[in-house]
């Protein structure tokens, strides 16, 4: 089903929309086997720290049956229901919080941040940017103390003020201070969730505090024109979204 007035509404305003149960069963029984299986066999324990950093199972990144789960799904649609046209999207990032007490020494934690942003120095090109994150649940995340990711609803706003205003290439600070001390709300959910986050969302992750891996597939979706314009996209949260305009014109005043 399309998105909703009402879920557009929402994103424009908190920068997100949760779909419950969206992707089917099937697929992500396929894709958390594949997985789940790296987790057991071939995961080096020495790598976790890399694996954290870039993505679990880089040996799955390209595989059709984690890609199948952002395009056979729907969640491919739902995304161009916001971004109207999307680049392909060709590689899963796979994320898990390993149980803290499996593990020799603790997995980094991510300070509050968006994505693509960090260390750029002086030039636009080192930016990695996109326009919207979708995150697939693939495991139980029902414990907030399970590493779930969290975010801050309405922060893409912030963030655009923060970039246009105060921010410029070759500032280290990832988020401003008053976001960077920001808990958030961690997004709790079961197997088949997916989540869509605008991109200039700051999130966080913590420590997995329960015996259980927590599972994410994220896939990072573009508007094709967003690679000319990274640095015009982190000022005007808008600029990807041409399906949204006639919602940002009244949506800040009408809910
Ligand atoms: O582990 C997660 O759920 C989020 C990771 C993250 O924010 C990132 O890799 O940029
Ligand atoms: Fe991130």
């Amino acid at each position: 089903m399309p998105l909703t007035h009402e879920e557009k509404v929402g994103f424009v305003q908190d920068g997100l929309v949760i779909r419950r149960g969206f992707v089917p069963a099937d697929l992500i029984a396929r894709a958390s086997s594949r997985v789940g299986r790296w987790f057991r066999e071939d995961m080096a324990p020495s790598q976790i720290a890399a694996y954290t950093q870039r993505t679990f199972a880089p040996e799955l990144s390209e595989h059709p049956d984690l890609l199948g789960l952002f395009s056979d799904s729907g969640a491919r649609q739902l995304a161009a229901d916001l971004l109207g046209d999307v680049q392909p999207v060709t590689t899963t990032q796979i994320q898990i919080r390993v149980p803290e007490d499996a593990l020799p020494t603790a997995q980094p934690e991510k300070a509050m941040h968006v994505d693509g942003v960090a260390c750029p120095h002086l030039d636009p090109d080192e930016l990695r940017t996109f326009s919207l994150l979708v995150g697939v649940v693939l495991s139980d995340v029902s414990d907030p103390d399970g590493g779930a990711l969290r975010y801050l609803p309405g922060g893409h706003l912030a963030m655009a003020e923060w970039f246009g205003s105060e921010w410029s290439l070759g500032i280290t600070a990832q988020v401003p201070p008053r976001i960077a001390t920001e808990r958030g709300t961690p997004f709790l959910g079961a197997p088949g969730d997916v989540l869509l986050m605008h991109h200039l969302v700051p999130h966080s992750v913590r420590r997995n505090y329960t015996s259980t891996p927590r599972v994410m597939a994220y896939f990072r979706v573009s508007h094709p024109g967003h690679a000319h314009r990274r640095l015009e996209a982190l000022r005007d949260p808008w600029l990807d979204y041409p399906p949204l305009a006639a919602v940002t014109a009244t949506a800040t005043t009408t809910r």
